[in-house]
């Protein structure tokens, strides 16, 4: 099981969504414009709706620590892990955070690369930087493109087994499912693929059942 399923449009009812989708999937995350449309509150009664898995907070904060942890406050208590970028380094920003958040048992993910085409126009060129905050902070987990596997092992080999890598891009952004698995990912984040099927239950299952047959192949 490695699959996370992304929570985007703020116009849309999940709940049932997320009641089909809970025993097959390993978590949701919950996007900005959810998160803003529909009120943090919103975010505690899709989690009532299945209280298992991991559920993310992709705020994808890039301020001061005071202000991420003013932000984070508002929604932390209704999921497990929360979102941050990587380029605003450690002191007084993500070393704050990280802080915090240890102190309230929940994790930190930290983007390391994006999966979007622009990427290259800048992430990837500041990748080594980005890894030597990663590699010195020690978030829990990190965020790397499934659209790019490449990018994905390279940063596996650099930082080692302890970072559990999450890869957003399958589906609608182009990657195949189980590519960024096979790269060295240990999530999948998949949201409109499954989000805008009909069957959404299926189109998950499909995912995984995707996943397994490259892992074999
Ligand atoms: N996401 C990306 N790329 C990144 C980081 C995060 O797509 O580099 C997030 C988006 O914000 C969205 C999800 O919530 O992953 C991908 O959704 P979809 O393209 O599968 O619909």
């Amino acid at each position: 099981m490695s699959l996370i399923v992304a929570l985007d449009s703020p116009d849309r009812e999940f709940g049932s969504l997320v009641e089909d989708l809970c025993d097959i999937v390993d978590g949701f995350k919950l996007g900005l414009p959810l998160l803003m449309g529909r009120g943090v509150d919103y975010a505690a009664r899709l989690r009532s709706r299945c209280n298992r898995g991991l559920w993310i907070a992709d705020l994808k904060l890039a301020d001061i620590g005071h202000v991420m942890k003013l932000t984070t406050s508002l929604v932390v208590e209704h999921v497990d892990a929360v979102i941050a970028h990587g380029f605003v380094g450690i002191q007084g920003a993500l070393g704050e955070l990280k802080e915090f958040l240890n102190s309230l048992g929940k994790k930190l993910v930290v983007v390391a690369s994006m999966s979007h085409p622009g990427a290259r126009e800048v992430y990837d060129k500041a990748l080594p930087l980005i890894l030597n905050v990663i590699g010195e902070l020690e978030p829990w987990g990190i965020v790397a493109p499934a659209t790019r596997p490449q990018v994905i092992t390279s940063i596996r080999e650099r930082l080692g087994d302890s970072v559990t890598i999450l890869s957003p891009g399958v589906g609608a952004q182009g990657a195949e499912p189980g590519a960024a698995i096979c790269a060295g990912a240990d999530y999948e984040i998949v949201g409109r693929l499954i989000t805008s099927s009909n069957d959404p239950r299926a189109a998950a299952l499909a995912v995984k059942d995707a996943q397994k047959q490259r892992l074999q192949a």
